[in-house]
């Protein structure tokens, strides 16, 4: 089992999208084990956006980040980072193909929407900084009907 971190940007509930992304990760089987409505201050941002600090786009990424609140999201299962990866699609909605997350919802290039860990080390990293107090470990009694007792479990 894995965990991620998703972060609901701005955008998302700003435009009131926070509910139809959320019941997309519960659709496909992926246990939630942490969530929380926030707003990053500009030192959370830049714990979180570190690697992008050199990068041109990052004054703009750190100040939407920062512009109204976010949803964190902490999510279990099988490949569970991957998974949800492959579910938000392209970093942009314009390259993003339909049926994925920022396919369907968005077309900007700079908004988009959410945010997901990429590794295992970088979901350890993130899900430390917004969860600092831990996320949840409790039985998810549909896991029987999610993956095979017998095999998966
Ligand atoms: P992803 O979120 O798909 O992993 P990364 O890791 O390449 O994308 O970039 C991290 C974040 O930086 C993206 N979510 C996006 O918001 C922002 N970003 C990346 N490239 C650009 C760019 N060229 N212009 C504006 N924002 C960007």
């Amino acid at each position: 089992m894995e965990r991620t971190l998703i972060l609901l940007k701005p955008d998302a509930l700003q435009r009131g999208l926070a509910g139809s992304i959320l019941t997309r990760f519960e659709n496909k089987g992926l246990k939630i084990v942490g969530l929380k409505l926030m707003k990053i201050t500009p030192e959370l941002a830049a714990q979180h956006y570190e690697a992008h600090k050199e990068r041109p786009f990052y004054k703009g990424l750190v100040r939407f980040m920062t512009s109204a609140p976010v949803v964190a999201i902490a999510l279990e299962g099988i490949s569970a980072i991957a998974i949800a990866r492959k579910m938000m699609g392209a970093t942009f909605g314009s390259d993003a193909d339909p049926g994925t997350i920022r396919g369907d919802f968005g077309v900007s290039r700079s908004f988009n929407l959410i945010h997901g860990s990429d590794s295992p080390e970088a979901a350890q990293r993130e899900l430390s900084l917004f969860f600092a107090e831990g996320t949840l470990d409790y039985q998810l009694d549909a896991f029987r009907w999610i993956y095979d007792p017998e095999d998966e479990l």
